[in-house]
């Protein structure tokens, strides 16, 4: 892809607006940036592209800068349905996001993993495993770092392991993972797609571009992930079955089998691994799968998912105080992953939920709720919807911060309860971010129970 000279648009001056700019003006492009925020409110990343001598267009409409482009890379936070990016797209110019770019200069073959929930402990899993193997990884994507961070770097790579969204996905256009994985669809980001069948077929682009050399890594137990994967070329891998299967994995109590066809069979015992729940060893499976077509080792695999601790911000122990556990889950941003959580539990629990709605129903909460939660709080914009649906579920207070919410959960806990924050919506009303969210809880707990256990 020739870049010199080019007229390009990065629209959006985050992570990866900032990595993109710093590649592209590296390349000779002329680059010009726009974001919808205000230049005070962008400071930092303002900062960090100030001196390479681009265009910054920030804050109103930048319907002009559209317009003047060649080709615009967006980012993941930018619709690709907003009305400029549409006329430009059907004036014949290219639109493509972060990744897309990436893979064109890519060297080392890329594995990618998406899903509605548990992509991020999937990704590092599968990342460890391979280095575990004795391979040179990159880890990247949705997690945090821009793929487009490994290009510049002079270490060679064997493999690329990126985590990526249904917004990344739906700006790829030849993007082709070696090995893509599918781990589960659930209602997520409704406030952005059209309907159900809109998200789940933005997921399923992963795997537009693979062909029959190519693997897929599919959840057999979800019916989405089935559905919307029929009509692909790749070889397929399911994992998650009850009974052993000829090509992929399976789980029988807590040890995880895997057959591949030309690798051999192979089995780990997950007792006493650190990444608790039903759901983990899915991930493991998955990852486990990815690795071993990839030449990684099974002692390589089994490392990894023995040595691997929990993620922050995920069903995180914070503390116990007063005979009460509270537990950090602010990744959980959708209600699957709420349900996850209070699956885990098997004595009371305080639940404290809100922030940003994302369009879909609270209703799936209804069962678990009524088996093991005491009280819920609610906190943010969603705070209302969320009351509406559970009122005749379970008692619920509204709180006006994440202090008041914790007091309040503190106030309705008993000893041996458990306190939660799982808020199944995302945290941008409130903060810049599920971690900032999580980092609040945290500090609220410590100053209401003067942090002594
Ligand atoms: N902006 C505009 N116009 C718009 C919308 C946003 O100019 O119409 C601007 C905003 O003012 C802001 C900038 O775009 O300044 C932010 O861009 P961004 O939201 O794409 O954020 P990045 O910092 O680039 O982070 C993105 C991902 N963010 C989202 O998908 C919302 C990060 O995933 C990812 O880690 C990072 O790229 C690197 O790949 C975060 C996320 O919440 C963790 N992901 C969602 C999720 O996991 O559910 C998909």
């Amino acid at each position: 892809m020739d870049l010199k000279g080019k007229k390009i648009l990065v629209a959006g001056l985050g992570i990866t607006g900032v990595s993109v700019t710093r590649f592209l003006v590296g390349r000779g492009a002329q680059v010009t940036v726009t974001d919808t925020a205000p230049e005070e409110a962008l400071y930092d990343r303002v900062l960090q592209v100030r001196d390479l001598g681009v265009n910054l267009m920030l804050g109103g409409r930048q319907d002009k800068a559209f317009e003047a482009a060649e080709l615009i890379v967006l980012s993941p936070g930018v619709p690709h349905t907003l009305e400029p990016v549409r006329r430009a797209a059907e004036r014949g110019v290219p639109v493509i996001g972060e990744i897309e770019l990436a893979f064109r200069f890519i060297r080392a073959p890329i594995v990618a993993v998406t899903g509605t929930n548990g992509k991020t402990t999937t990704t590092t899993l599968l990342g460890e495993m391979l280095k575990e193997s004795g391979f040179s990884v990159f880890v990247g994507g949705n997690i945090g770092t821009p793929l487009m961070d490994c290009i510049e770097s002079k270490k060679s790579l064997d493999f690329v392991v990126a985590e990526v969204s249904s917004f990344q996905l739906d700006t790829i256009d030849r993007f082709k993972p070696k090995v893509g994985l599918l781990l589960n669809i659930t209602d997520d980001h409704l406030d952005r797609y059209s309907d159900f069948n809109g998200y789940a077929r933005s997921k399923a682009r992963l795997f537009m571009n693979q062909d029959r050399k190519d693997i897929a890594v599919l959840n057999a137990a979800d019916s989405s992930v089935l559905s919307v994967t029929k009509a692909i070329r790749s070889r397929r891998l399911f994992y998650n079955l009850e009974k052993p299967v000829k090509d992929g994995s399976w789980i029988s109590g807590k040890t995880i089998h895997f057959n591949l066809v030309g690798t051999g069979s192979y089995q780990i015992n997950c007792e006493g691994i650190p990444l608790e729940g039903r759901h983990n060893l899915e991930n493991a499976s998955a990852a486990g799968l990815a690795a071993l077509s990839l030449g990684g080792s099974i002692q390589g695999v089994e490392t990894a998912i023995h040595r691997l601790k929990g993620l922050p911000h995920r069903l995180t122990h914070v503390m116990t105080a007063g005979g009460i556990r509270f537990y950090d889950d602010s990744k959980a941003t959708n209600v699957d992953a709420v349900i996850r959580a209070l699956e885990f539990f098997s004595s009371p629990v305080v639940l404290i939920m809100g922030g940003r709605d994302k369009g879909g129903s609270y209703e799936g909460l209804k069962t678990q709720v009524q088996r093991i939660v005491r009280h819920v709080v609610v906190m943010g914009e969603a705070g209302e919807k969320i009351r509406e649906t559970l009122a005749e579920t379970v008692s619920i207070s509204t709180a006006s911060g994440m202090k008041d919410a914790v007091q309040k959960a503190m106030d309705a806990a008993r000893a041996g309860d458990s306190v939660l924050l799982s808020p199944a919506c995302s945290s941008f009303d409130m903060y810049a971010s599920y971690a900032q969210r999580g980092e609040d809880f945290v500090k609220a707990v410590m100053n209401l129970t003067g942090g002594r256990s």
